[in-house]
């Protein structure tokens, strides 16, 4: 680990495996029960939390859990740092660790826990696994119409521009294989906010990856505030298009 934060908790008496990383910021009302949901799916798997310093106290309640949870570690850096950054620090970890499958997912329960085991069941034949709103099966029962806007819009333009072949490019909730990740060389160049997931995708097929969708039922959030911004939305907005148009000049030469 660098200098942005440094692991606590002990790992040496368990088997590598399955390494789950959590980005957090002010989810103090959402890590308990999820860290529950998830060792209740995946009772051999670990669980990383990666906190920018909670203002809400979210890395004191981890400390709490991981008392008498050997399987649960907390990487603390000291201030907020983005979605990317938090998400490559905890997969480094997990490498680190020498897990086989590492998986993402968000910590304010839009993730259901309980499809876990269908993620990981087709990681067994793909590099990556996309948790899927948007092939057949999947679904967000709850979101307003700015959001589905917003997601469809995204994906709608990542697809024109980039061919990635992933309906839902911007999701969170994945799982990786130890094998891509370590050929991507990480951490390399990376975005911040859901920008990063399309990256990620991107980053995976260049590295001779293979990817699927499977549907996931995303369930909008009962605590805490959304982190997404403009800023956020901007950065995703002006990479997909120079990577598109960059992608475009290169064929044509
Ligand atoms: N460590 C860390 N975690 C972050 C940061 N920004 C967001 N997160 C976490 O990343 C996950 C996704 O963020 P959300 O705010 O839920 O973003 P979203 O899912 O696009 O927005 P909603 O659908 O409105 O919840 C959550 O677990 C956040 O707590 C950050 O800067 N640092
Ligand atoms: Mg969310």
């Amino acid at each position: 680990m660098g200098p942005k934060g440094s692991p606590s908790g002990e790992t040496r008496a368990l088997e590598p495996g399955v390494m789950v990383v959590v980005p957090t910021f002010n989810e103090q009302h959402n890590v308990a029960t999820l860290v529950g949901r998830t060792f209740a799916a995946l009772p051999d798997a670990q669980i990383v939390i990666v906190d920018d310093n909670s203002p809400d106290g979210t890395a004191a309640t981890i400390r709490r859990l991981q008392a008498d949870e050997p399987r649960l570690h907390l990487i603390e850096r000291s201030e907020k740092q983005g979605l990317g950054s938090a998400l490559i620090d905890g997969l480094q970890l997990g490498l680190e660790r020498g897990a086989t499958m590492l998986v993402t997912m968000d910590a304010d329960l839009s993730h259901d826990p309980s499809a876990l085991p269908e993620l990981l069941a087709a990681a067994r034949s793909h590099d990556l696994v996309v948790g899927s709103r948007y092939v057949p099966g999947g679904e967000i029962p709850r979101w307003n119409a700015f959001r589905r806007a917003l997601s469809r819009g995204g994906n709608a333009y990542q697809h024109a521009m980039l061919r990635l072949g992933v309906k839902d490019a911007t999701s969170g909730y994945r799982a990786y294989s130890a094998t891509i990740l370590r050929r991507l060389d990480l951490p390399g160049p990376h975005l911040e906010g859901f920008g990063f997931q399309i990256e990620m995708v991107r980053r995976v097929k260049a590295a001779g990856g293979t990817v699927t969708e499977v549907p996931i039922s995303f369930t909008e959030r009962e605590h805490g505030e959304s982190k997404i911004d403009r800023k956020t939305i901007l950065e995703a907005l002006w990479h997909v298009t120079r990577w598109g148009w960059s992608e475009r000049a290169f064929r044509k030469r």
